[in-house]
């Protein structure tokens, strides 16, 4: 199959979440409410069998789903095609919190992408939100902040939209998507490499560009000049050696991330091209390879490369008939419900929903300069006590 009917034929994305979903909940669900704040050193048997279970319905194509830190317990729901949900008391709110469908242009991989609740959401209100719109012929990813209703907490103000940053796309694929606040207090987005196969624009090298990259903004502090943001002062590029807002680049599809709320860390799933799926710690001004290299591997395949300064996957995955297609980042777990998952890195792939299984643990590669080191024994690694799969009925490593 040559490259790009691979890459045409890839499914959504954004469709697999559906299938994540649930397993968010069941993590969610599984943290009674406390969290962790020692790092818990896993049982030698490994995690315990998981099951799985769907507890709400009715939901449109769920994307992500966001939990602001109010007290209240409320999940929040992205559906696609622009409309956010609330789930409270483990029950779906019939109104849409806020519904913007007529702003979004939705389906593949466009749509409702990103929410992210400011850390002082329960005394300001304010939420931030991602969404691919259509102006004139220009596909644009729109990063907005809103306010929640003063009078309904499970309302937004529809009228309140701020548009911080308006990105060109061009092509229709590899939007990113994440928001997320980092424990520094400031908004990190993730945006892809602009789409096609094998990102013939060089995107994500290029640091005269937003695309491909992990961005960082202030949303709190004076705009800097002809922005609706700050830029927090330790950001790492200052133009025009390369783009305030660049957090981190070399990045193809990183369209799920999250930190660690013991460690701080950001891990992400980063998008493979057309053989191998990764796990990245994103860090400050870091070069995540794409698209010299496709997780540990040069990139095309075959081509030799120079990896001097590239920073390699903490674990990968390739794509095989057992699984493997494109990652959906996860979360580190910090609950106490599960113990046995403590500290564990619990993510899914496209191709199998909330599950990947690969055929055997020497489909996952430890790259050899990684501190990481994944093997059918080994689970040790320096950045995190555990990187696992899990399976709906065990736990496969
Ligand atoms: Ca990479």
């Amino acid at each position: 199959m040559p490259p790009q009917a691979e890459d045409e034929m890839r499914p959504s994305l954004v469709f697999s979440l559906s299938l994540v979903a649930p397993a968010l909940l069941v993590m969610l669900f599984g943290c009674g409410g406390g969290s962790s704040s020692t790092v818990v050193n896993p049982p030698p048997g490994g995690p315990p069998a998981l099951a799985l279970s769907a507890f709400v319905s009715g939901l449109a194509s769920p994307v992500g789903m966001e939990v602001p830190n109010d007290g209240t317990g409320r999940l929040f729901v992205l559906e696609q095609g622009g409309r956010i949900r609330i789930i409270q008391n483990g029950a779906l709110v019939a109104a849409p919190f806020l519904d913007i469908t007529s702003k979004v242009e939705s389906g593949g991989e466009k749509g409702l992408l990103g929410l992210a609740f400011h850390p002082s959401f329960s005394s300001n209100r304010r939420f931030f939100v991602y969404y691919t719109r259509r102006l004139s012929l220009q596909l644009q990813s729109v990063f907005s902040e809103y306010a929640a209703s003063s009078s309904n907490p499970n309302q937004a103000d529809a009228s309140s939209e701020r548009i911080l940053l308006v990105v060109n796309q061009p092509f229709d694929n590899h939007n990113g998507g994440q928001l997320a606040f980092g424990p520094d207090g400031f908004l990190y987005i993730g945006l892809g490499d602009g789409g096609s196969e094998g990102d013939p624009q060089g995107n994500g090298q290029n640091l005269q560009t937003l695309l491909g990259k992990i961005l960082r903004i202030d949303v709190d502090g004076a705009f800097a000049p002809g922005k609706q943001y700050a830029i927090p002062a330790d950001n790492p590029f200052t133009p025009p050696s390369g783009l305030p807002e660049i957090w981190a680049y070399g990045l193809r599809n990183p369209w799920r991330f999250s930190f660690d709320r013991v460690t701080g860390k950001l891990f992400a799933g980063d998008v493979g091209q057309n053989s191998f799926e990764e796990v990245d710690i994103i860090t400050r001004a870091g070069n995540f390879g794409w698209n010299k290299m496709e997780a540990s591997h040069c990139y095309p395949p075959g081509s030799s490369c120079g990896t001097a300064g590239l920073i390699l996957p903490i674990m990968e995955y390739a794509h095989n008939a057992s699984g493997g297609e494109a990652v959906i980042g996860g979360f580190v777990y910090r609950g106490s419900a599960i113990a046995g998952l403590a500290g564990a890195y619990v993510f899914g792939d496209l191709s199998s929903g909330t599950t990947i299984s690969p055929s055997a643990p020497s489909a996952r590669t430890p790259p050899a300069n990684s501190t990481c080191s994944i093997t059918a024994t080994a689970r040790c690694c320096a950045y995190a006590p555990r990187l696992e799969h899990i399976s709906r009925k065990r736990e496969i490593l």
